[in-house]
């Protein structure tokens, strides 16, 4: 189990289109482990495979954001190859991104949605979610088609956010150097 660093936007790796999982092995039973650390550590609802630089079409997501605050019974998910089986509704959430950090905007997305996926003992499951499970996966899996929260906002925001995140990489740039 590692805390892996994740990407910030604008990054070209994370607009790439990620690959399906083929087999269910060793690596990403790993993969799966270092996601939900990472996400973890980093606050966060939930994290995709290529925000620490792998292309696998794998997401983990856990809506209540830490261990502690998750109501026995409910795990977090870990999620392969999803696909959406249906959408209906429309649901407007100020969301965030862990690639996009101190950043908020409002997107507006499906309410409700039903998606199929492969689970971690290579399962195939179908979950419905609402409210902000139904936006989480819905974020995550735009992370495996290459498209981050950011391009459905006006490209004046976008371009805002745009400065302060080339500003932020090269601070931390900075500060690696000096390390
Ligand atoms: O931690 C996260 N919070 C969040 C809040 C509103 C809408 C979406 C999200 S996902 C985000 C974690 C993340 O960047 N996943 O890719
Ligand atoms: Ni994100």
């Amino acid at each position: 189990m590692a805390i892996k660093d994740i990407l910030i936007w604008p990054d070209p790796e994370l607009a790439k289109v990620s690959e399906e999982v083929e087999t269910i092995d060793d690596e990403i039973r790993a993969l799966a482990e270092d996601l939900l650390e990472t996400m973890y550590a980093a606050d966060g609802v939930g994290l995709a495979a290529p925000q620490i630089g792998i292309h696998k079409r794998m997401v983990v997501v856990d809506i209540y954001g830490s261990e502690e605050d998750r109501p026995s019974g409910e795990e977090p998910l870990v999620i392969i190859n999803p696909k959406f089986v249906h959408k209906e509704g429309e649901l407007t959430w100020e969301e965030g991104c862990l690639s996009v950090p101190g950043e908020v905007g409002k997107v507006t997305r499906a309410g409700k949605v039903t998606m199929t996926y492969t689970d971690l003992d290579g399962n195939e499951q179908t979950i419905e979610a609402e409210g902000l499970k139904a936006v989480a996966l819905q974020h995550e899996c735009d992370h495996l088609d290459g498209k981050l929260f950011v391009e459905y906002l006006s490209r004046l925001k976008r371009n805002m956010i745009k400065k302060r995140m080339l500003k932020l990489k090269a601070e931390r740039e900075e500060e690696d150097a000096a390390a």
